[in-house]
């Protein structure tokens, strides 16, 4: 397991200060192995070369059981770095197999040491790559320039006296076989940092946390996120495009909270991810930050969301767009997994992390995006339960042998791990506490890890209802099996893709209904494009899975395969087929369906309305309004016969209402292409 028991002594209990893991795509498209490992701790915050912690990296590899094996061997013949705080995952090489980059990261001791990267080898097995560099990298980001992978480091802040700088904030590609490492500009205090094409025209930026400022004598004032010009080669540090305050240094409530890093009130700003959250064109960041404070330890911790206003400055959009993730949590995952899980084109994010004595502030999470920006917590709470469930089966298993754990004490890192049907199943690593190696004489941290396949899957498990009041200018978005509404607010002047996926979803517009040419165009999908005469608030969009369209004078059912074509088909058999032209009636009936009223039950209910109450004439009504003449006796005989051996009024309704006859009065093919007028109640 990651830290090795033949580096173990008394001042190195094989203790991890971070417990990091990473997926590693293998087999199938969709199948994932797990990478664990992270950086150890001895000897405290010094720079002595003995108490150094080697650290090694296991894999984990789906045993096609819905488990794990360790596979570390089958893959890797030298498991061992020099400890780390990233674990980068992609195909560095471009032979098509995913290969690991493992910046080096030691803080307990300060020691600088050279990255390992694990490079596929065309056999199915990976090749130990020792770098050219001396770092203690903080932060190791996996970025693609022009498509091209690249890590962009930065290197922890150290004072020269400590241990050298090294290789201060490389930034490392794969040229002609090798890793190239670029040294760029020493930063004071610099804890994270990013590389992108942030720019209105593509424009590189180099995005740095941390970055102090003001000096009074005894502390900085301010550490901020500062984003700068790059070159190609390096930063341009004398002219920053934006200096941005970190969110919890914004809120009132923190000002003079007792953070250590930076001081009171200054935010440690420890990651920062580029990513496109918005679907706007433009790539964005999200910075993880922390107020870590040992005199507090109810220090607030935040996931930041910078919107890039197009122009590479970017506008803090935290309050707005992240607003159900609590900023009471410990520090939540530096190496997440961002992943698109449902072939949507937008990434989930899932951060997993242990936490010591916190089960009220445990910090895993699932969040999705609507494709707006918007986030919504998808798991949170959820993992207290299943903390429970795996501490437990730890204790059942393991107790008689001396191991026990509780989640108030150890709160597991949870590791998510997405199936290709879009499920996402956990592992739990389950800290057991300390334990006594009695060859070593020593004791050492145990944890375990619980398979838990709990096959969670937002498309159909995600049942909030979102609404979107502010599409934030995207161009694609999809929610999940909520009754779900989105609004044109800001709606970008490109085409715009939006599914609602499950659920009775409403697209809205605020103006009138003659702006805008609406057709269906395959199953599930309208377009709504406005009239070229509308030349302001351009609307271009594709909604698939949207049921209900609403406009400031009319509203549309487009659902004609579900419960539109239900009340269409109903309305016409009870009432006659000139009814379905009575939006109210049409209103009243969606509006029973989407509440759950079944076909048969609303078929009584019209029955009712309509005063057919007897056998016959409900036979004789039906027969007039679906096959369009008068019913003889023996035509109704057989139908009569039917109800009064107990078939109900409203099971008759339905199947004169699916009979051709029917689905042809009223044109349903035409009205899959149109729509359906209702006044909603
Ligand atoms: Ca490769
Ligand atoms: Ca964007
Ligand atoms: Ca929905
Ligand atoms: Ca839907």
């Amino acid at each position: 397991m990651p830290v090795d028991g033949s580096t173990l002594n008394k001042n190195n209990t094989g203790g991890l200060l971070q417990n990091l893991s990473a997926l590693l795509p293998i087999g199938k498209t969709g199948e994932y192995g797990i990478i664990l490992s992270g950086n150890g701790a001895s000897g405290g915050f010094t720079n002595d070369p003995r108490n150094f912690v080697q650290v090694k990296i296991a894999i984990l590899l789906p045993d096609h059981l819905g488990g794990y094996q360790m596979g570390t061997e089958q893959l890797i013949s030298d498991p061992y770095i020099n400890g780390t705080q990233s674990i980068l995952v992609t195909d560095f090489n471009a032979d098509g197999t995913p290969d690991i980059f493992m910046s080096a990261e030691n803080e307990m001791p300060f020691i600088l040491k050279p990255s390992i990267a694990y490079m596929s080898d065309g056999s199915g097995k990976y090749k130990k790559v020792t770098l050219a560099d001396s770092v203690i990298n903080h932060s190791a980001m996996l970025v693609f320039i022009d498509g091209k992978p690249t890590v962009v480091a930065t290197a922890y802040p150290l004072d020269d006296t400590i241990a050298g700088r090294g290789t201060t904030n490389a930034i490392y590609t794969f040229e002609n076989g090798a890793f190239k490492i670029q040294s760029t500009q020493y930063i004071n205090g610099v804890a994270s940092g990013t590389l992108g094409r942030f720019g209105a025209n593509g424009e590189l930026e180099m995005i740095r946390g941390d970055v102090v400022s003001g000096w009074n004598g005894k502390s900085w004032t301010a550490m901020n996120i500062v984003v700068y010009p790059f070159d190609g080669k390096d930063v341009n540090v004398s002219k920053p495009i934006q200096t941005i305050v970190p969110y919890l240094s914004t809120l009132p409530e923190y000002k003079d909270f007792p953070a250590n890093i930076g001081g009171k009130g200054l935010t440690h700003t420890f990651q920062l991810w580029a990513i496109e959250l918005n679907n706007d064109g433009h790539l964005d960041v999200l910075a993880g930050e922390t107020m870590w404070s040992s005199a507090n330890t109810n220090f607030p911790s935040a996931l930041q969301v910078l919107i890039n206003n197009g122009d590479g400055t970017f506008k803090d959009e935290t309050a707005r767009l992240n607003s159900t993730m609590s900023l009471n949590v410990e520090q939540i995952d530096y190496n997440p997994t961002f992943l698109d899980i449902d072939n949507s084109g937008i990434q989930t994010l899932f951060f997993g992390s242990q936490n010591f004595y916190a089960t009220q502030r445990q910090s895993n999470y699932l969040i999705l995006n609507d494709g707006s920006g918007q986030l919504h917590v998808g798991l949170h709470d959820e993992f207290q339960d299943l903390a429970k469930q795996a501490t437990s089966f730890v204790n059942s298993q393991y107790q008689q042998q001396g191991f026990s754990t509780n989640p108030d004490v150890f709160f597991p890192k949870f590791i998510a791990v997405p199936q290709p049907n879009g499920d996402v199943n956990y592992v739990a690593i389950v800290n057991a506490g300390h334990w006594y190696d009695t060859a070593k004489t020593l004791w050492q941290d145990q944890n375990f890890l619980v398979n838990m396949p709990i096959a969670f899957n937002p498309t159909t498990d995600f049942k909030k209802n979102i609404v979107m009041s502010d599409r934030n200018h995207s161009t694609l978005m999809r929610t999940w099996a909520g009754n779900d509404s989105f609004y044109a607010n800001n709606a970008s002047t490109s085409s715009a893709h939006i599914d609602g996926g499950l659920g009775i979803d409403k697209s809205i517009y605020s103006s009138s209904i003659k702006n805008f040419a609406i057709k269906g165009t395959s199953a599930n999908t309208f377009e709504v494009k406005t009239n070229s005469t509308l030349t302001s608030s351009k609307i271009s969009d594709t909604l698939v899975n949207v049921e209900r369209l609403v406009f400031t004078d009319s509203s549309l059912a487009l659902d004609l395969a579900g419960n539109a074509g239900i009340a269409v088909k109903l309305i016409a058999a009870v009432f006659g087929k000139d009814a379905i032209a009575n939006k109210n009636f049409v209103g009243i009936g969606l509006d029973l369906l989407d509440k759950g009223m079944s076909y048969d039950n609303l078929g009584t209910l019209a029955l009712g309305a309509a005063g057919a109450t007897t056998s016959d004439a409900i036979v004789s009504l039906l027969w007039r309004n679906v096959v369009g003449s008068v019913a003889s006796a023996a035509d109704k005989a057989p139908f009569i016969q039917l109800l009064d051996a107990g078939m109900s009024g409203g099971e008759l309704v339905h199947l004169a209402a699916d009979t051709v006859f029917n689905t042809n009065q009223v044109n349903l093919v035409g009205l899959a292409v149109t729509g359906i007028e209702y006044t909603p109640l």
